[in-house]
């Protein structure tokens, strides 16, 4: 076994929780992207030395980059995507000349995460991002009235989307069309579009289907990851969020079938995965402590946190060691997984609850300090507790 390393997401000098905070809570390692630069443009090698410097000077080391935002044009083999791909090699080989040498990102057409409330009351007072299907449906085909969109839909579903739309304020629709097609921090569609520029993003992504969306991330892979090999630097894809198709749009990385397909097609160590328990939790059929075990090897970076699904397929955010996966199996099986690798496994406390202070505070929805404190500070209790009771045995 081997302990991780524990990391925390940081916006960047924005975030309002600062790189000293982050060392109260006890992280070692930071994860952050060079939010300012444009999706496509190539990070180069003073830029990345600049942020890292500033996150040296704080203490702190830069464990992983969190994202490199993949152009629409590469996801959909389209216009400059050659250029793109060329753009995105060269961002590699500077970060690994800057020495930081774990790069996450994503496959998923248009929105990154989604959810359908970023603000949903828990018991003890405190709030969880939530994923509702029915509010999402509804915004599909009453809000968006995206063409065709109840051939995605069972009758039923439909039904209860009419009558979730109906009990809708008008405020309660803006702040709904904003949730989902703003986009959240850190991802793709960061920043306000018009309901007809959303729909001609998802339009231009007719005819691409799950088969050929594969296909593409498999050729962005077969020509980044030679560069990534050569710079020493790990590739981390990060799994769809939530785990099924939404809008019509394909996702290819959703499960243990998925992962396995990916991880074949281009053999190499540097194209891994980064193990986010939210993501794939979300699904039953997805077995989190197994999926561990068997990508061991090729997992670089982990995302801790736990939602919790109901019946309907809807899905809350739940404390980090009261959900639907089973953390202990996970941790274990991660602290294996490091073992084998020789490595501490970089990992970061995903989400978590907007609580105590931070509830009067604006924050970036998911990650304000308190609630990621908390799960940080379970995951490392349940992380000791492992290793010491393994030394024992
Ligand atoms: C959400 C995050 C995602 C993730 C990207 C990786 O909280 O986990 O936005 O950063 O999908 O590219």
């Amino acid at each position: 076994m081997r302990n991780l390393e524990q990391t925390w997401r940081w916006y960047g000098p924005s975030d309002g929780v600062s790189l000293n905070d982050v060392r109260q809570a006890g992280a070692t390692g930071i994860v952050t992207a060079l939010h300012h630069i444009p999706n496509g443009k190539i990070w180069s090698v003073e830029e990345i030395q600049k942020r890292k410097k500033e996150i040296e000077s704080a203490g702190l080391v830069w464990s992983v980059v969190e994202s490199i935002p993949v152009h629409e044009d590469i996801k959909r083999s389209t216009g400059n995507y050659l250029q793109y791909i060329e753009n995105y090699k060269q961002s590699i080989s500077n970060l690994g000349q800057c020495g930081v040498r774990i790069v996450t990102y994503n496959f998923m057409p248009v929105l990154d995460w989604s959810r359908t409330e970023l603000a949903h009351q828990m018991p003890d007072g405190s709030t969880a991002l939530f994923f509702e299907k029915a509010a999402f449906a509804a915004f599909d085909l009453f809000i968006l009235k995206r063409p065709n969109a109840s051939n995605d839909y069972e009758d039923a579903e439909i039904e209860k989307a009419k009558n979730r739309f109906a009990s809708m304020s008008e405020a309660e629709k803006e702040k709904l069309t904003k949730n989902i097609i703003a986009g959240l921090p850190g991802g793709t569609t960061e920043g306000v579009l018009s309901l007809e520029k959303f729909q001609a993003i998802l339009d231009s992504y007719q005819g691409i289907t799950a088969d050929s969306l594969r296909n593409n991330l498999i050729y962005f892979l077969k020509q980044i990851t030679p560069i990534a090999e050569a710079s020493n630097v790990k590739l981390a894809i990060h799994p769809d969020d939530p785990p099924f198709p939404l809008l019509g749009l394909p996702r290819i990385v959703s499960t243990e079938a998925d992962v396995e397909e990916i991880l074949r097609q281009v053999e190499s160590s540097s194209n891994g995965l980064c193990f986010c328990t939210g993501s794939f939790g979300v699904r039953p059929d997805n077995d989190l402590p197994k999926m561990v075990a068997k990508f061991s090897e090729r997992i670089h970076f982990i995302h801790l946190r736990a939602t919790k699904r109901d019946a309907e397929g809807n899905f809350f955010e739940a404390d980090h060691l009261n959900g639907d996966v089973d953390m202990f199996e996970v941790m274990k099986n991660l602290l294996i997984a490091g073992g084998k690798q020789d490595c501490s496994i970089p990992m970061r406390p995903d989400h978590g609850h907007k609580m105590l202070d931070d509830l009067g505070k604006k924050t970036n929805p998911g990650y304000s300090a308190i609630g990621r404190l908390r799960g940080l500070a379970e995951l490392r209790g349940l992380e000791l507790g492992i290793i010491k009771s393994n030394a024992n045995a």
